[in-house]
């Protein structure tokens, strides 16, 4: 399962799990070219899905276009919903031959939709291309390892001829009553218009209501209830509401009988703002101490199963930290219930990395795009505090700060219930941020006493007069260490190095006002673009705390003797 709890109980959803045919196609010649009209079977691989396929020895290094493919059979004709929860990175899924979905990005989910379907064996054919380019997200310098496949799960639903399309529920909050205002789209694949009535419910309250959606079209309805005695969700109590849009409607006279449809998440009510330097959750300062995780794994690749989700966490909370930075993209939506069942918080980040001013340019849609889709699928996580818009991009130049500023428009557009962030480490370049001016607090990524020599506490003097009185957040800073080299004289790449200069910065992040919080750079080691290898041992970044199987380095411990009364 995608998530931690069922997202519907009238809909058979089935997840594609399991071995897909597989087939690189390194010439991009697709496999008609070569084989004819016909899938190729006797020539493929079998894959696992979900996985990298770059995680099977056979394909470690492979970039590029590959093809999958596999036969699902339908018991009965109807409309079925496909939901690709991540392909990396752009996709193309081809149903019995025919284009249903294409999709450019690794980490947020696109559908297809076949209606009518008829009942039998079907054959799901997806292209994959990893391929990075100047104006792909992330680009071709990007220096995390472009992991390429079916990393997610795929889920295939039955939806009736009307179906709830999305559920955003947003809300407001006085004392302990909340106004909930959930918008609700409906979609009509058959001909006929339907007026269905929809129920809204959010923990025992609910309200209901008819919808009029045309044939073959949607129609989009907002529900308004208030919540009452709400239990808000904190970090040390993280109380969770279920959520659900339920639609009944009495199908075409023709055809008779009655259907029904629900679909179902989960918010948290609380309040995330800022003042002075302090980062408030409900209205409580709370002081940030993360971590940044990519989700990397020697076996797995980028994809991510439940036991590694929950052992990561496990071993985060066990550091004595509250907070994860999803670097630099919007992690497995299971791990975001996690963090939200476990009161974690977290900042989402979309992959705008190190961008130019050309970059800015060419990206700057599939930014917008990749923003939208973060903020449809996550708008519910409670634990997500803050967006996070880009990482590293040259700030000082007038068009990344305006192309940034689209992108903060954007956010506020459709979600004003989190604060805005960019990672910067313009002012660790010597220059100066432009961004800063319209973020809620500042990102800041540095690494003195590793890449270079310098002293933090100046540096953060200066951060402290530049930008006038909001909060800091150190996102990135730390050590490689390769694991296992334990020294005396604590020399770069030792774990002692590490564990070193990690104690000190956190000594002093938190004893400054102006700091209110960060995130070690990073969680655990993890492969690296291969064109680092010459500068990143083992072609892995080893600036974890533990290394890429999860075991414990120097710097684990010192974090954790500093969190932790352990
Ligand atoms: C940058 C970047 C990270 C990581 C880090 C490093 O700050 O944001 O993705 O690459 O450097 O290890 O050098």
């Amino acid at each position: 399962m995608h998530r931690t709890f069922e997202t519907t109980t009238e809909r058979r959803q089935r997840t594609l799990d399991g071995q897909w045919e597989f087939l690189t196609d390194p010439g991009n010649e697709g496999y008609e070219a070569d084989y004819g009209e016909s899938f190729p079977t006797e020539e493929a691989d079998r894959l696992s899905v979900p996985s990298s396929w770059n995680a099977h020895r056979e394909y470690a290094d492979y970039v590029g276009p590959a093809w999958y493919r596999r036969t699902f059979e339908t018991r009965a004709e109807g409309s079925q919903l496909f939901t690709f929860h991540g392909v990396a990175r752009d996709a193309t899924v081809y149903l019995d031959g025919e284009e249903i979905a294409s999709h450019e990005g690794s980490y947020t989910p696109f559908t297809g939709l076949a209606r009518n379907l008829d009942a039998g064996e079907h054959e799901l054919v997806v292209r994959a291309d990893n391929t990075r380019r100047e104006a792909t997200l992330p680009h071709d310098d990007a220096d995390w390892f472009p992991h390429g496949g079916i990393h997610r799960e795929v889920v295939v639903e039955r939806v009736p001829d009307v179906y709830v399309r999305n559920l955003a529920v947003d809300y407001d909050l006085y004392g302990d009553e909340a106004t909930v205002a959930a918008e609700v789209t409906l979609h009509n694949v058959g001909p006929r218009p339907a007026e269905p009535d929809l129920t809204v419910s959010v923990g025992d309250a609910s309200v209901t209501d008819s919808v009029e959606v045309d044939g073959m079209d949607a129609a989009t309805a907002t529900l308004a209830l208030d919540v009452e005695d709400v239990d808000r969700w904190t970090p040390d109590d993280p109380m969770l509401y279920d959520v659900e849009a339920r639609l009944h409607g009495e199908r075409a006279e023709r055809e008779g009988g009655a259907f029904v449809d629900d679909l179902r998440d989960r918010i948290g009510f609380r309040t995330v703002s800022t003042g002075g330097r302090e980062i408030l959750v409900n209205g409580e300062p709370v002081d940030i101490a993360g971590v940044n995780r990519h989700e990397d794994h020697p076996e797995w690749g980028s994809a991510q199963p439940l036991r590694v989700q929950e052992r990561d966490l496990d071993l985060i909370r066990r550091a004595g930290c509250n907070a994860v930075r999803c670097s630099h993209y919007p992690n497995h939506p299971r791990f975001l219930d996690l963090c939200d069942e476990a009161g974690v918080l977290v900042v989402e980040e979309i992959p705008l990395w190190q961008v130019d001013e050309s970059t800015m340019v060419s990206t700057q849609e599939r930014a917008q795009r990749t923003l939208l889709e973060a903020i449809e699928r996550d708008r519910h996580h409670p634990s997500i505090f803050a967006w996070s818009l880009s990482n590293e991009c040259a700030n000082d130049e007038a068009t990344v700060v305006e192309g940034t500023r689209k992108l903060k428009w954007t956010a506020d557009g459709v979600d004003g219930s989190r604060l805005i962030t960019v990672a910067s480490n313009s002012d660790w370049e010597g220059e100066t941020d432009g961004v800063f001016e319209f973020c809620d607090f500042l990102s800041v990524n540095a690494y003195w006493g590793w890449y270079r020599d310098g002293d933090w506490g100046e540096f953060l003097d200066g951060i402290e007069a530049d930008y006038g009185e909001k909060p800091i957040v150190v996102t990135e800073f730390g050590a490689g260490a390769v694991p296992g080299d334990r020294t005396h004289e604590g020399r770069k790449w030792s774990e002692s190095y590490q564990a070193d200069l990690l104690a000190d910065c956190v000594d002093l992040f938190r004893e400054r006002e102006s700091v209110a919080g960060f995130t070690v750079w990073q969680f655990c080691d993890t492969l690296t673009d291969p064109d680092r290898a010459m500068t990143r041992p083992r072609t892995r970044n080893n600036k974890g705390v533990l290394d890429e199987y999860r075991r414990p380095k120097e710097a684990y411990r010192v974090l954790r003797d500093r969190l932790t009364d352990e």
